[in-house]
């Protein structure tokens, strides 16, 4: 049994991520979260409180990390300011959160010497173009574009600085577009379920010819554990399903699985600067470690993750009208 701290515990993957623990291994965890409008304790409802515990708390308090971190085995980082347009209309969180929280938790597992698994996301390689037969793997140099990803890319550099330098026993993910239970509704797939359950229309930034790869939350975490489990030390993996989508045909399929029009949504101002594709070539991670996703059926998956939207409305609802009239400000 390991003692695991979890940052962001209480946010969409992190929650997904601790769910995930209680129910395939014996270890105990500690969620270390700030609960910022992203994070909600209720998310971690229902699990046995013998073996997950709350600390509400920042990750960039070096003391309180300090004091976290050396009663703990391994951490595993979550916490992280996520959405590019908040990123866009004040990238100041951002940079304490992604860059100065990575920094004081990689020096407290550098004193500690403990076993660290840095989580990331594809958009610190940049975007593709449309038609580039070619996909992101490990070697792929970084290019991000926002103050979100350019902050994530960042702290990746952070951690394999802290790894060449000092020798710290860190692992790092860069991961896809995942979706399912417990998203925020600032994000794509929540916000345009939600509108439709509201009586609204999806939106869709720009044309809607903008690629993402989507994995299911539980296919990117049941990755993050086999690359604690059996990673080496110091190397990247990539996590990806193969489930590039554009926009328009995720919000068309959402349309037509609510059972409405395909044609029911709005075009709205698009995003400044938005990355056209992603695509993640995830062979180290299926060869090396021998992974494999389990949800293949986008469609199957959506499906699910709507009904998970219509019965959990007390969930979503206290953030939605503040999210949507942040939304309506900027012309999205
Ligand atoms: P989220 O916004 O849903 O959750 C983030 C959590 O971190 C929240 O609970 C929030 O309260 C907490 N937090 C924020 N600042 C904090 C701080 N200073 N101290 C402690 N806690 C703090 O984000 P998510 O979508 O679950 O993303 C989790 C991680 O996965 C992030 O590192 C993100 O970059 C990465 N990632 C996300 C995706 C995706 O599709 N959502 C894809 C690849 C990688
Ligand atoms: O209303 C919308 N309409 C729309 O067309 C919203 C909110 C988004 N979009 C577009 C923008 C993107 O092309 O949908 C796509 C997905 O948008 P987001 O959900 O904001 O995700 P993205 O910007 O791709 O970043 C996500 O994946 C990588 C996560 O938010 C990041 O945390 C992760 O690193």
């Amino acid at each position: 049994m390991a003692r695991v701290l979890v940052t962001g515990g209480a946010g969409f993957i992190g929650s997904n991520f601790v769910r995930y623990v209680v129910e395939n291994t014996d270890d105990e965890v500690t969620v270390l979260d700030k609960l910022t409008y992203a994070g909600d304790p209720r998310t971690l409802g229902g699990l046995p409180e013998n073996r997950v515990r709350l600390v509400q708390g920042d990750i960039a308090d070096a003391g309180l990390v300090d004091g976290l971190v050396s009663g703990h085995d391994l951490v595993v980082h979550f916490a992280a300011e996520s959405h590019n347009d908040n990123s866009l209309r004040d990238p100041s969180p951002f940079v304490r959160t992604n860059l100065v929280g990575t920094f004081e938790l990689l020096e407290a597992v550098r004193r500690h010497e403990k076993r660290y698994h840095h989580i990331s996301t594809d958009e610190v390689y940049g975007d593709l173009e449309l038609d580039d037969p070619a996909r992101f793997t490990e070697t792929t140099p970084y290019n991000p574009s926002s103050p979100y990803s350019s902050t994530k890319a960042g702290s990746d550099l952070l951690v394999r600085a802290w790894v060449r330098s000092f020798g710290v026993q860190a692992t790092l993910s860069n991961c896809s577009n995942n979706y399912g239970p417990y998203q925020h509704v600032e994000k794509f797939i929540p916000r345009q379920i939600t509108n439709v359950i509201d009586g609204g229309r999806p939106k869709l930034y720009g044309a809607g010819e903008n690629v993402r790869d989507w994995i299911h939350v539980d296919d990117h975490n049941s990755a993050v554990l086999r690359i604690i489990e059996a990673g080496r030390a110091g190397e990247t993996y990539l996590i990806g399903a193969d489930g590039e989508q554009n926009n328009k045909d995720v919000v068309e399929l959402i349309l037509e699985l609510m059972g409405q029009s395909r044609d029911a949504y709005d075009h709205v101002t698009d995003r400044a600067g938005h990355d056209l594709r992603y695509a993640i070539d995830a062979t180290r991670l299926r060869t090396e470690l021998g992974w494999a996703p389990r949800f293949s059926n986008f469609r199957a998956g959506l499906a699910d993750t709507i009904a998970w939207y219509q019965a959990n409305e007390s969930w979503w609802r206290p953030q939605k009208a503040r999210t949507e009239a942040r939304y309506a400000a900027a012309g999205q």
